[in-house]
């Protein structure tokens, strides 16, 4: 529903504080918020973004337990590294709190109350799943099993990440204590539930109906929800780690982190505003827009409206424009797994390159679907889009201009019909431009800005004012004049994308300040104002830094099969006939040297305590052939002879194969008589 409004309020979802942030939050939510909110400020439109760190719930504690520290102590910790790192890629919040703050307890816990004053919870008392070693119930993520929707053996007891479904821990199959790995029983225990099938026909409405400009993505999935109807969901836990119950008989109890965590969105609107925050939730001419990736679409259209329109005096969302995911090198990026890239590490290993991370995370975007990123296109796009079209248009103009001008904007004179044309197709993109940003398009919003830096590039390499500079000066002067008036639009149109390189381009160009609103202008800069020595705004990145990158994955690949490997199903059986046919023996190596042109084998001759014989083995890559000699390895002694590379092979050398694909020679503990049978 299109709406007037004087103000927008933009969220972003709040990462929990149980590990830094990496570059799937970052393309998903925060870069995404952080150029639409930048671009409505440079607009000069009422904006603020407020975020903060999500401290409560199981994952904090789970982690806790782990590392053997308090709650606390992890949140502290992460809410540091998260708030630091996300301040470092520019990501410019108004306010970056956290849930634990006095200001969340008592809003949370008022409008809980609130909600109970008013009758809008069911009291149920019914089963849930406890683990009797732990003394414990076992809320959301301290169970797992298999989820029943998809089969998913590691699903969590509040949603599968492999489907992406959100469960109760009571629809597990085969559930399992995390803390214990028992199998839980039931018991007694009260909670109190949000009736979200009161609440359905009211969400059809507002969503189904009055919001169908919400991306496809988004609009699918609530109405696939809606569809399936939705139940009453418990907003209360069993657990010793957030927001006590704010009622009696309730001890023991804590909210719902996901009733507490969106609440912390107002919180903390009240915490940067404390005499002015109403007019950003209540004021019917404000735009709400929550940033959030596609995990948590159900709880920021569903079931914190429902919590909304209960309480009675909040606006609901305007937009909440949910990305999808971002993979890693074709894998799902995980943070049990360390298959991530996280933001804090990046800062330290590429500084002053935060743009370059912006560039390429918003350019590969998952705004309409899952979306890989890879080290070599990270390279690719710095090297051939940011040096070589924007970088490079920059730095020519900006040397041009101290070359011929000693550093002052020299007048613009007649322009030509390709000077026209040119300043027609500046003066155009911004309508798109700005189109694409104000409809969440932002991957579609910097190709727009990108193509205005390829129009500067190609109108410098085609008026060639390097060559005019012998014959006719005056026509350079007109040339240099575009070309930074160009530039100076650069610095606007790419402000809410590069922010640090936008920044470096206007003092420079020695600018105040940006403005939207001039963007097409072409008489930014007078004639005779001073350009600053130009500084290059992006490098070159090498094979070699790249290659560390690739590395650092493999090896993190490496462990993560080694850490989870689980044997094979055991085979179907043999008798000890069948065993016996195979004539294994032990012998000791004599020789070992590499197969000529085949870059797996081994050429091995083993002592066998009668003539010797010679085996080829594909264990190349596992060993040095020195090493081999001497040890003793067992083999089966009765395949028939067969042929590699010339080489008769006389037999098999048996190895273990470890999780990893290494092959692992296998040979007795002790030494004994070359020739001797394995039984
Ligand atoms: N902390 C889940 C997440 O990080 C949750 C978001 C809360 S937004 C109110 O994906
Ligand atoms: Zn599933």
């Amino acid at each position: 529903m299109e709406k007037n409004f004087k103000r927008t309020l933009v969220t972003t979802a709040l990462p929990y504080a149980n590990g830094p942030v990496h570059i799937g939050h970052l393309a998903g939510v925060y870069v995404p918020a952080d150029i639409y909110t930048r671009y409505l400020r440079l607009k000069g439109e009422d904006v603020i973004m407020v975020g903060g760190s999500d401290e409560h719930g199981v994952p904090i504690t789970i982690k806790a337990q782990k590392e053997g520290v308090t709650p606390q102590d992890i949140v502290d910790r992460y809410h540091k590294i998260i708030k630091d790192s996300m301040a470092g890629l520019g990501i410019s919040f108004d306010i970056y709190s956290r849930t634990t703050s006095d200001m969340h307890r008592v809003t949370a816990s008022d409008f809980f109350k609130k909600l109970y004053d008013k009758g809008e919870f069911i009291e149920k008392t019914t089963q849930h799943l406890y683990d009797e070693e732990a003394n414990q119930f076992l809320a959301d993520r301290y169970v797992t099993g298999t989820c029943p929707h998809c089969g998913n053996e590691h699903a969590y007891g509040d949603q599968c990440e492999a489907c992406g479904t959100s469960l109760n821990a009571t629809d597990l199959i085969n559930p399992k204590s995390a803390i214990t790995g028992n199998v839980p029983v039931m018991k007694d225990t009260k909670h109190w539930y949000m009736p979200l099938d009161k609440w359905e026909p009211a969400l059809r409405k507002w969503i189904l109906e009055d919001h169908k400009e919400w991306k496809t993505n988004v609009y699918g999935q609530c109405k696939s929800w809606l569809d399936e109807h939705l139940q009453p969901r418990a907003v209360t836990r069993d657990l010793n780690w957030g927001i006590p119950v704010p009622i009696e008989g309730a001890e023991g109890k804590v909210l719902y982190v996901w009733f507490d965590a969106p609440i912390g969105y107002i919180s903390n609107t009240k915490e940067l505003l404390p005499n002015d925050w109403e007019k950003y939730w209540k004021d019917k001419d404000t735009r709400i827009i929550h940033f959030i990736g596609k995990d948590n679409i159900v709880f920021h259209c569903l079931i914190f409206p429902a919590m909304l329109m209960a309480e009675g005096s909040y606006q609901l969302p305007d937009n909440v424009p949910a990305n999808e995911f971002l993979n890693l090198e074709g894998d799902k990026i995980s943070t049990s797994r360390n298959w991530a890239i996280w933001l804090h590490e990046y800062l330290a290993d590429f500084p002053g390159k935060q743009d370059v991370l912006r560039y390429v995370l918003t350019a590969n975007a998952p705004e309409t679907k899952d979306n890989d990123f890879t080290w070599r296109d990270f390279q690719a796009r710095n090297n051939n889009e940011l040096v070589a079209i924007l970088g490079n248009f920059v730095n020519r103009a900006l040397v041009l201009t101290h070359k011929y001008f000693e550093g002052k904007v020299p007048a613009c004179g007649e322009l030509t019909d390709y000077d026209r044309a040119t300043i027609d197709e500046f003066k155009g993109v911004k309508a798109t431009l700005s189109e694409a940003l104000e409809t969440f398009h932002f991957r579609a919003a910097l190709a727009e800005a990108m193509k205005l830096a390829r129009i500067g590039n190609k109108y410098l390499a085609d008026t060639e004012p390097w060559k005019l500079a012998k014959t006719d000066m005056a026509r350079v002067e007109t040339i240099l004049n575009l070309a930074l008036q160009m530039c100076a639009n650069l610095a606007i149109a790419f402000e809410p994308f590069l922010p640090f390189s936008t920044e470096k381009l206007r003092n420079m160009l020695g600018i105040d300040k940006l403005d939207w609103n001039a963007l097409g202008n072409f008489d930014i800069l007078k004639a005779g104002d001073v350009i600053n020595k130009p500084e290059l705004l992006f490098e070159k990145i090498e094979d070699d830094v790249i290659q560390a990158q690739l590395d650092r994955l493999e090896r993190i690949k490496q462990e993560n099969i080694i850490n989870n490997f689980k044997p094979k199903a055991i085979g179907p059986q043999c008798t000890f006939d069948d065993f016996m046919k195979l004539d294994i023996r032990v012998g000791t190596v004599t020789a070992c040297e590499k197969v000529k042109k085949a870059d797996k084998l081994l050429c091995l001759k083993i002592d066998d305590g009668i003539k010797g014989r010679t085996i080829v083995s594909g264990i190349a890559k596992y060993y040095n052939p020195e090493d081999l000699v001497g040890k003793q390895v067992c083999f089966i002694a009765n395949f028939p002879p067969r042929t590699f590379k010339g080489i008769e092979s006389q037999g098999m050398i048996l190895s273990a194969e470890d999780a990893d694909g290494r092959l692992v020679v296998v040979g007795p503990t002790g030494t004994v008589k070359p020739g001797v049978q394995v039984k």
